[in-house]
């Protein structure tokens, strides 16, 4: 207890409702920061029971605590520095075996813990019975049964916290590890100083078996082990050659051991009439043959969608953004206002960021279909059916989920990438995700297959998005490949069950998302906007936006490197440039060179054919995707792989863009 507050720490693994449980403890009472020296979002709040205070942090998700992802870490040295009087560990009940495997490691680690058992209505549905009084005997902690979502059995909770706040004496539970493993357990504890030494010994000998390196430095600095090492690695030895397998997978099968042992005594399983909705669901969905043609599918219906049902609501817009244009010029003019603001608010803000957000309804629908897709619980699943077949080229499967997540922004999915245990793992999921193409691309799309393709939209902005998981995959492989030869781990994953969407749920995600969009296009997009329209304005007395502006000049510096891709023409050297920026900028480029949405369909099939239309959308598909990209790969990783990462991304965009155009160019 530190002045008077105590403080407890919420542990469990990801989905097993420890937000919401961190909600009903706290209520409003609650604030977000960051983890010291990392991004990883910190939760805390607080609570009165009692009349005393309660502080609740919010460990990040995890399943172990073997402090292999960043998470784990975090979670582990919160643990161990600031000894929280209590740890509440949250389990999803209905999949107890899994979820308790963090709780045992916290009960090994000597921490005042109470079990919480939630989702005990999805368990009762699943037939699943657990004996809460049998198990506290037996682990001697309180155990607490919740249904989170219902802020069921929250005040029990508390009750039960605050009854361990109390206790003098933490439950001195242990694991029977085998019998080499002992042996070693008493080794490494009798070469231990006999003073100042931690309270559990019996934990620190666990994990320095584990090669837990934090916690070697610990033993070393703290407790004076400068020979640790030589203690424990031999005893390592011994036991991996004894069972010709790693240490980590050796402890751990000793603990799942123990766990079915403890799940014959409390557990119950009620037969299952036929095979539950979800596992039928699944038997399709994950099919060998049938996943990946059905995951394909999703996402091809999902881009009809967005363009059958958005495409008129564009139009509207875009006209209506022309109107105004039309309108106010002569209305300026005709009340004196000068014809530098006149084209400044017509030529830069109302045809370039207009341009832009005529592309609204298009995004707004995505993202609606993105999170019910997500919520459903069928994303975890495109990750599953995903697998297999990065397996076979060396990634990690789990990579796919940050990567779906770049659909629709690919800052948020590079910095999801924190969940992969190993770095390497990390370096080429982060070097795939700038190729899964994010909503800021939409609006490219959209405007060049209207003009080009307004019968195949959908098919057309489908094959870019598969092309970008394409080369996503292509890239993490080669740098896998050129950099790391190491084999990958199987994905170990949960499946969460199927739910049914829940509008307000989509509704909101789409909003939250949706908002940036609206956001950018008042920042960073407005402020390029004026840049452009400044560049083409001067020097003075030049027409505006004509070759010989500076934008002009600037453009054509560069279009020669574009031209064997087949839109070798100034204004889309520009556009390209500035899109760096964002990618919505391309388009506002292009509206304000080329005067507004509705000037665009007219003046866009002067300088393209379908094929270099074509080929400019994979050229804005493949290079860099703005310079917010760069720099959360530069805060993620560092500076040598940012500018790998921008080069790679070029010089492809580049270069696919000039073979599908001359190739294209032979077949006609
Ligand atoms: C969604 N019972 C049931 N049935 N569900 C629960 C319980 C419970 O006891 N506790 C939590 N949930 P988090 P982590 C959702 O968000 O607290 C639900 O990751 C949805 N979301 O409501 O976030 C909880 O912090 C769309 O469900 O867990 C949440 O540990 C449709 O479990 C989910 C349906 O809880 C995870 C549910 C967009």
């Amino acid at each position: 207890m530190k002045n008077n507050k105590i403080t407890i720490a919420l542990a469990g693994n990801p989905n097993s409702g420890k937000t919401s449980i961190f909600n009903n403890l706290t209520g409003a009472n609650q604030h977000v920061g960051n983890w010291p020296g990392v991004t990883v979002e910190k939760k805390e709040g607080s609570f009165f029971y009692e009349g005393i205070e309660f502080k609740v942090i919010d460990l990040p998700g995890i399943y172990s605590l073997s402090a292999s992802s960043i998470d784990e870490k975090i979670a582990r040295e919160f643990l161990i520095q600031e000894k929280p009087d209590v740890v509440v560990s949250v389990i999803d009940s209905s999949n107890f075996e899994r979820n308790f495997y963090l709780a045992l490691q916290l009960l090994e680690m000597g921490v005042n813990l109470v079990l919480n058992l939630n989702m005990i209505d999805v368990a009762d549905k699943k037939g699943i019975n657990i004996n809460e009084k049998v198990l506290s005997l037996i682990l001697d902690v309180p155990v607490v049964k919740t249904i989170a979502n219902k802020n069921r059995n929250t005040e029990q909770l508390k009750k039960a916290i605050a009854t361990a706040a109390k206790k003098e004496r933490v439950s001195n539970f242990e694991v029977k590890y085998n019998k080499e493993i002992e042996e070693a357990i008493k080794n490494i504890i009798s070469k231990f100083p006999s003073q100042n030494m931690p309270a559990n010994e019996r934990w620190l000998a666990i994990t320095l078996l584990e090669g837990d390196q934090y916690l070697f430095n610990m033993a070393k600095k703290v407790y004076n082990l400068t020979d640790i090492e030589n203690i424990a690695l031999p005893e390592v030895n011994k036991i991996e050659k004894k069972y010709n397998d790693d240490i980590l997978s050796i402890i751990a099968d000793n603990r799942y051991g123990y766990i079915k042992g403890l799940v014959n005594e409390i557990l119950t399983r009620k037969k299952k009439i036929g095979r539950e909705i979800s596992d039928k669901i699944d038997s399709v969905v994950l099919n060998k043959f049938l996943g990946i043609p059905i995951f394909l599918f999703l996402i091809y219906l999902t881009f009809q969608i967005v363009f059958t049902v958005g495409s008129p609501l564009v139009d509207w817009i875009g006209q209506f953004f022309d109107w105004l244009g039309n309108a106010i010029a002569p209305l300026l003019i005709k009340i004196g206002v000068s014809s530098i603001v006149v084209s400044f608010l017509k030529d830069g803000i109302i045809d370039g960021v207009g341009s832009v957000i005529v592309f609204l309804p298009n995004i707004l629908i995505m993202f609606l279909l993105l999170a019910f897709l997500e919520d459903s619980g069928y994303m975890a699943r495109a990750a599953f059916v995903m697998d297999k077949f990065m397996h076979s080229l060396g990634l990690h499967g789990k990579s796919f989920i940050p990567m779906i997540l770049g659909f629709g922004c690919n800052v948020p999915a590079i910095m999801a990438t924190r969940t992969l245990e190993s770095r390497k793992d990390r370096i080429l999921t982060i070097m795939a995700i700038p190729y899964m193409s994010c909503s800021a691309r939409l609006p490219i799309y959209v405007l060049f297959t209207s003009i080009f393709f307004p019968k195949h939209q959908g098919l057309i902005v489908f094959s870019l998005y598969l092309l970008g998981i394409i080369i996503a995959i292509f890239v993490a492989n080669s740098f896998k490949i050129l950099f790391f030869k190491k084999e990958t781990a199987p994905l170990i994953m949960e499946l969460p069950p199927y739910r049914l969407p829940q509008t307000k749920s989509a509704l909101l995600q789409m909003w939250l998302k949706s908002k940036i969009f609206l956001y950018k296009a008042g920042t960073i997009i407005f402020f390029t906007v004026i840049i452009i329209w400044i560049l083409s304005s001067l020097p003075v007395g030049v027409e505006y936006a004509s070759k010989q502006s500076w934008i002009g000049q600037i453009g054509t510096f560069f279009a020669p490197l574009l031209k064997p891709a087949g839109f070798g023409f100034w204004q889309a050297a520009v556009a390209l440039i500035f899109g760096i920026l964002a990618k919505e900028v391309v388009v506002g480029t292009l509206g304000t060179l080329f005067g507004g949405a509705e000037s665009l369909s007219q003046a866009l099939p002067h300088y393209f054919t379908p094929l270099s239309a074509y080929a400019f959308l994979i050229t804005s598909l493949i290079y860099v995707p703005c310079i917010a990209t760069i720099g959360v790969i530069k805060r993620e990783l560092n500076w040598k792989w940012a500018l790998l990462s921008t080069g790679t991304s070029i010089f492809l965009g580049w270069f696919l863009a000039v073979l599908i155009y001359q190739i294209g160019g032979l077949i006609k």
